[in-house]
Order: C-alpha cells, then sequence, then structure tokens
C-alpha cells in the first residue's frame, strides 16, 4: 500500500526520524523554559498546550518555526501525500495560527476526550459544511512532533471517513467527564471516571495508541476521532501544528469570519 493510500484509509501516519537529532535539540534548546514561564505567567500549573508559539513574547525566535519546517524529510513525507499545501500556518491571518506546543500538566493527568476537531469543539458548527469540506483531503490535517517520547495520541483508525456508531458517539458525548481527575478541588463527582477507564473504553472502540519517539511526525486528519491523554509523570514537549491549504483557508473564512 502507498503512504497515500495507507493515509487515505486510516486517517493517520507515524513517520519515523523526520528530525535528527540535532534539529531535535535545537527545538528543544529554544522551547526548553516555555513550560515554566507560561505556567507562571498564566497563573496555570496545568496549562497543556502553549498556542500559537508565534504570539508568545517569551519565545525567542519564532522564524525558527519556519526554517524548522523546511527540513527535507518533512518536506518528502508531505509531497508524497498532498500537492498545493504548506505548512506551518501561512501567513493567511494571525488569527488562524495554531503553532503549539503541548505539554503535561504538573498536578493531575488530563485528557482532551475523544473528539472530532471543529465538530466536536466549535459551538453551533455548520456539521454538514464541515463534513462536506472532510471529503477535501487537503483540509483538517495537523502534525504532533514530539521533543521527548510521547505516548499521549490515541486514534479511531478509518474515523475520519464514516459517522461514529453508536458507542463511539456515546463516548464522545462523555467528554467533559473525562477532562479533569477525581482530585480537582470542586468535582461535582467523587467518582468521576479515571484515565485509566478512558483508555480501557478507547480500546474496545479499536483505538490505538500512538508510540512516538523524538524526531518523528503523526500526520492525522482532526476529523479522525482521537484523544490526547495526559500524564503529569511524563515530560511532553510536542510541537503541534496542521498542513493547511487554500481550501482549508477558504473554510475557516467561511466559518469565522464575522
Ligand atoms: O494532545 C494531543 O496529542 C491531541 C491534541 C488534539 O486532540 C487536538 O489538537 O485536536
Amino acid at each position: 500500500m502507498t503512504l497515500k493510500a495507507e493515509y487515505t484509509k486510516h486517517g493517520f501516519i507515524l513517520s519515523s526520524g523526520v528530525f535528527s537529532e540535532e534539529e531535535v535539540e535545537r527545538a528543544l534548546t529554544l522551547c526548553a523554559d516555555l513550560p515554566r514561564s507560561q505556567r507562571a505567567k498564566q497563573n496555570n500549573r496545568n496549562l497543556q498546550r502553549i498556542q500559537p508559539l508565534q504570539r508568545v513574547t517569551e519565545f525567542k525566535d519564532p522564524q525558527w518555526i519556519n526554517n524548522f519546517y523546511q527540513a527535507p524529510r518533512l518536506k518528502q513525507l508531505l509531497s508524497s501525500l498532498f500537492t498545493d499545501v504548506i505548512t506551518p500556518t501561512p501567513d493567511m491571518s494571525r488569527d488562524y495560527q495554531i503553532t503549539g506546543l503541548l505539554i503535561e500538566p504538573l498536578d493531575r493527568d488530563w485528557s482532551t476526550g475523544l473528539h472530532r476537531d471543529y465538530r466536536d469543539l466549535v459551538p453551533n458548527l455548520d456539521v454538514d459544511l464541515w463534513w462536506q469540506t472532510n471529503q477535501d483531503y487537503r483540509c483538517f490535517n495537523q502534525l504532533n512532533i514530539p521533543l521527548f517520547p510521547d505516548h499521549c495520541l490515541w486514534v479511531i483508525p478509518g474515523s475520519h471517513s464514516r459517522p461514529d456508531s453508536r458507542l463511539e458517539s456515546q463516548l464522545v458525548d462523555r467528554r467533559s467527564e473525562f477532562l479533569n481527575p477525581r482530585d480537582v478541588p470542586n468535582a461535582s463527582s467523587d467518582v468521576e471516571p479515571t484515565q485509566d477507564e478512558l483508555e480501557k473504553k478507547l480500546i474496545e472502540l479499536g483505538a490505538v495508541q500512538i508510540k512516538a519517539n523524538p524526531g518523528d511526525v503523526i500526520l492525522y486528519r482532526s476529523s479522525l476521532l482521537h484523544c490526547g491523554i495526559y500524564s503529569k509523570e511524563t515530560r511532553r514537549m510536542t510541537l503541534h501544528d496542521g498542513v493547511y491549504s487554500k481550501q482549508w483557508h477558504e473554510y475557516v473564512l467561511k466559518t469565522f469570519a464575522q
């Protein structure tokens, strides 16, 4: 099966060793202090995402982002899958820059819960238009680039090209229950589900946990049913971005422009 056929079928690819050790080291050096500074700035020890990096004043070298994405093996990977796409966020509009850094919370585990981006994250979305746009696979593609070993992402292979099953839909509906751990102050219940239960449910639904190493790239459709599970015990620094296209940009303009 070609890489493109694999991506089209499963909705994700783990590509090993796209970035060299030196490139990862450079990224780590530039990003090393961001978790500390942003947790302090936002007074939130459990911050799990710094985004967009382009707007973080403590981020010393925003131009590096563009250089980083010029890595020959990344270009090769993307050009074997797409034509007419661009990464990181093109200079179309600052408002749609999503270059981010995913980090571990310090005090408690956290998860995104099972979801499809846009459909489950944007209130009152035109779901028919989103689904129709999803048929164009130049839209709704994202990247995780771990700088430390990263086992946080779970995906349900193939779910990007079909509707939810009844059980998937039930788990998506319970998303908010899995965002916080049991020991969060003011939790409404002392029997909230744990991350272990979430993992068990994901396995029942056929989800796979992606185990990536520094310098690997996980490319996935953001319309895929997916879930990030973050452990406070495990250091996470994963660059997170999209693969963009004219078609994607038209969609966001139509959907979000006032
Ligand atoms: O933490 C992750 O790897 C998943 C992030 C995620 O779900 C998203 O950005 O849509």
